[in-house]
């Protein structure tokens, strides 16, 4: 495997891009059947987001990415579900920021993917013309006795709580995913269901980036999973409840996730967010200690 460098500086000595509008043309369009079926049950699982030639190339940016542990110093790698020391082998290793280390790092260019150009078009379809690149990451499931399910929850529950959010998250499946491997499983209609409801971290432990909404059972009652074929995707809403199963398959689980948002608007109050104040995480010590200073998208 070709070697890349490890930075030891924060962001301001990475490629950013100038401008976050897609290089290529959209080759899909949805119908209003799609985007009514979102609207209703606030995701929606596509079979064909990019083909298999562009799959191979992300998939092999993404596994030199992932085995260079590129953003560790900076709080962006870090073991999603345990409490991600150096010593143990990550559960679920998760990479803030792909396209900005990509770029950097190994020349990947997120901006003239199809990947982009096809998820941008998608989510200015559910969520209006004035959509914008919010941020990407991407979370590897490795086949291991070890692996673990990642909870149920929002992802707003991460995000800032002085914002309320119009946002799609869009996950790439840059293999074929099912149940057995972690594919993505939602609850219909659960984006509808109010404000962002109350989470905790994983095992109540502060010390995992990982949020799990609280009493999970009183919400997964109906739940949709959305196997796929390598270069599907699913899109959901930032309220949305969804899950993906541990890894019990014997090969690695990789899935990239560009996030658009629309109309954020500031709240007249801050919304409840204990979870992320009381989280004592070595992700934000180090993120402190670098200087990085980009919200985590
Ligand atoms: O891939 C996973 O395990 C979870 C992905 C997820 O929660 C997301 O992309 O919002
Ligand atoms: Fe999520």
């Amino acid at each position: 495997m070709e070697s890349v460098k490890n930075p030891h500086q924060a962001q301001d000595h990475f490629v950013l891009p100038e401008s976050n509008q897609p290089l290529k043309e959209p080759t899909i369009k949805l119908t209003s059947e799609q985007v009514d079926f979102f609207r209703t049950n606030g995701f929606l699982s596509i079979d064909h987001l990019i083909d298999e030639n562009e799959v191979t190339y992300i998939r092999d940016q993404y596994d030199k990415w992932f085995a260079a542990k590129l953003g560790r110093e900076h709080g962006n790698f870090f073991d999603l579900l345990s409490e991600d020391t150096d010593d143990r082998e990550a559960v679920a290793p998760q990479l803030l920021w792909p396209s900005i280390y990509g770029k950097t790092m190994t020349g990947f260019d997120l901006y003239s993917t199809q990947m982009y150009a096809n998820a941008y078009e998608i989510c200015k379809s559910l969520l209006g013309e004035a959509t914008e690149f919010k941020g990407d990451h991407a979370i590897l499931k490795p086949p291991s006795a070890n692996s673990l399910p990642t909870p149920w929850h929002q992802d707003e529950a991460y995000w800032d709580p002085t914002l309320s959010y119009e946002s799609v998250g869009v996950w790439v499946a840059l293999q074929p995913v099912s149940v057995e491997n972690g594919c993505m499983q939602f609850i219909p209609g659960s984006h509808r269901a109010g404000d962002v409801l109350p989470h905790h971290t994983q095992n109540n432990n502060p010390r995992i980036h990982g949020l799990e909404v609280d009493t999970p059972s009183e919400y997964t009652k109906e739940i949709v999973a959305c196997p796929l074929p390598s270069g599907g995707a699913t899109f959901h809403h930032c309220r949305t409840l969804h899950y993906t199963g541990a890894n019990a398959s014997a090969e690695p689980r990789r899935a990239y996730t560009l996030q658009f948002q629309c109309n954020t608007t500031k709240r007249e109050q801050p919304r409840l967010n204990t979870w992320n104040e009381t989280k004592t995480t070595d992700r934000e010590r180090r993120a402190k200690e670098s200087g990085w200073n980009l919200r985590a998208p």
